[in-house]
């Protein structure tokens, strides 16, 4: 195999002794991306967004005060009343301010793992600039060490910059589609801005100037800037490596290019004239072709506008407003103990990775193993094949281990029994994956996959997810050593 080692990105697993810059191999227990500084590590490594290391053990939530919008994205249709459907703008109940502070209290004292509070809509969080600044700041009155997060089209960032430095407000999503206003216009139909409706190339050029005006401002302050790009085939996809040059050159932290949500029954322009979303393959080949580029996000889930958990799940549902006791105390000491413990986490979890660094390391091939897991956090493969609503999926090979994205899965087992309906679909979804890692499975679905080329095993249980994908490829191409 190659013995040179190219970044990926910030958050590739590499078999060299990348992280933290030394060469020993104790430095395997800092998470620390080698191209991340520490400064800038002590900002992101409890941010389940900014980090994928932290996705593995921190949560979000999101509160949904910000129900207006100053644009039309024609992928958006904004309802308020469906709890079944995960994708940005939907919500199941507005809040006030007040509202919100409630709940985030009740979640702070109910979930450890909460690090950060977002704002995403279901409007524009700008836009909707009151409602935002009095639920910050009176969040921040309680819980003063949650992390704040907005995310917005960027058309009134510009006129809240010193606001947000103000507030602390250390990560800002603006999500930029184009840097061409040819391209926005197919888009956005229209913007309101100063007074105004304004439609067409007219209304595209402002917008993307804004944009790119606001992402200047926000690092010039020294804000985390991600951008979230919709990858739409036929309109932007092709210009998504121009939106990545130009954000990277203005500062922007992260670039998130995630799948265009497409359907009729959502009632949006593009379901409603059948513009289609890029398939798992189309997408990762857009994701591959940026690396290099401004580092990539690629464990986006896109979330709901009042998600609440991990990345992966969403708890909403256990904490609608006629759940939420009258009155909830924040208390901090479950989650610094629970900060306490994924610190200590971290030490045993790099020196697993380390060793399967290593074993990847000697496998003298430059084969790719795509490896599907079935995890409910903490950076192990630790949920039941059955129970699996989505499988993380990971990227081994001469570069070392990546997580390249999700695939989402209706769970096949309901209520104690398999549901063989949901494994034609399951199969489906597991498209070009080699190997299933799961804490425990049947016989009838690990043969089911098994006839469609697909091993799944629980051999691995509870293992770090890096130390048994790396035995899973060190084993498939036979060439491992014992370990150091
Ligand atoms: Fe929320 Fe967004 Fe902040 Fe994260 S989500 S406002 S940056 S705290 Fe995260 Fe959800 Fe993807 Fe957004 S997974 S849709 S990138
Ligand atoms: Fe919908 Fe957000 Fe676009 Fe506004 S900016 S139309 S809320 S997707």
């Amino acid at each position: 195999m190659s013995s040179q080692i190219v970044p990926l990105d910030s958050l590739t697993v590499s078999p060299s002794p990348r992280r933290g810059g030394c060469a020993s191999s104790s430095c395997g227990t800092s998470p620390r991306p080698a191209d991340v500084d520490a400064a800038t590590w002590e900002r992101i490594k409890d941010h389940p967004c900014y980090s994928e290391e932290a996705h593995h053990y921190f949560a979000r939530m999101h509160v949904a005060v910000a129900p207006a919008c100053n644009i039309q994205c024609n992928y958006c249709n904004r309802k308020y009343d469906c709890s079944n459907e995960s994708r940005p703008g939907v919500v199941s109940e507005r809040l006030t301010p007040q509202e919100a502070v409630r709940k985030v209290v009740a979640v702070a004292a109910a979930v450890p793992e909460l690090s950060v509070l977002g704002i995403a809509g279901p409007g524009d969080a700008l836009h909707d600039w009151k409602n935002t600044r009095a639920t910050f700041e009176a969040v921040r009155e309680v819980i003063p060490d949650l992390k704040f997060c907005l995310s917005t089209n960027g058309l009134a960032l510009p006129d809240h910059i010193d606001e947000i430095a103000e507030m602390a407000i250390d990560h800002v999503t603006i999500t930029i589609n184009a840097v061409d206003p040819e391209i926005g216009a197919r888009i956005y139909p229209w913007i309101f801005f100063d007074h105004k409706r304004r439609t067409g190339l007219e209304a595209a050029t402002i917008l993307l100037e804004r944009q790119m005006l606001g992402l200047e401002m926000l690092t010039a302050r020294g804000i985390l800037v991600k951008i979230n790009s919709v990858m739409i085939p036929g309109i932007n996809d092709h210009h998504l490596a121009e939106v990545n040059k130009a954000v990277r050159a203005r500062g922007a932290f992260l670039h998130n290019v995630m799948p265009l949500i497409s359907d009729p029954a959502h009632g949006t322009h593009f379901g409603l004239t059948g513009q289609r979303g890029p398939t798992q393959s189309e997408l990762k080949a857009v994701q591959d072709r940026l690396d290099g580029g401004a580092k990539l996000m690629r464990h986006c889930r896109q979330c709901r506008a009042d998600a609440i958990g991990l990345l992966g799940e969403d708890r909403g549902q256990e904490f609608t407003l006629d759940r939420l006791p009258e009155v909830a105390t924040y208390d901090p000491v479950a989650r610094d103990a629970y900060r306490a413990f994924v610190a200590a986490e971290h030490g045993d979890r790099g020196a697993a990775r380390d060793d399967a660094m290593r074993r990847i390391g000697a496998v003298a091939d430059d084969a790719r193993l795509l490896v599907a897991v079935a995890t409910k956090g903490g950076a192990r493969v630790n949920e039941h094949f059955g129970h699996s609503r989505e499988f993380q999926v990971y990227e081994a090979g001469p570069n070392g281990i990546t997580l390249v994205g999700h695939r989402k899965v209706d769970a096949y087992c309901m209520g104690g029994f398999g549901e063989d309906a949901t494994l034609a679909p399951t199969i489906a979804a597991l498209d070009g994956i080699d190997t299933v890692l799961c804490a425990k499975v049947g016989d009838c679905p690990r043969d089911a996959l098994l006839a469609a080329g697909i091993t799944v095993t629980d051999a691995h249980a509870f293992d770090y997810i890096e130390a048994a994908v790396g035995k899973i490829y060190a084993a498939r191409f036979g060439r491992a050593i014992a370990a150091a």
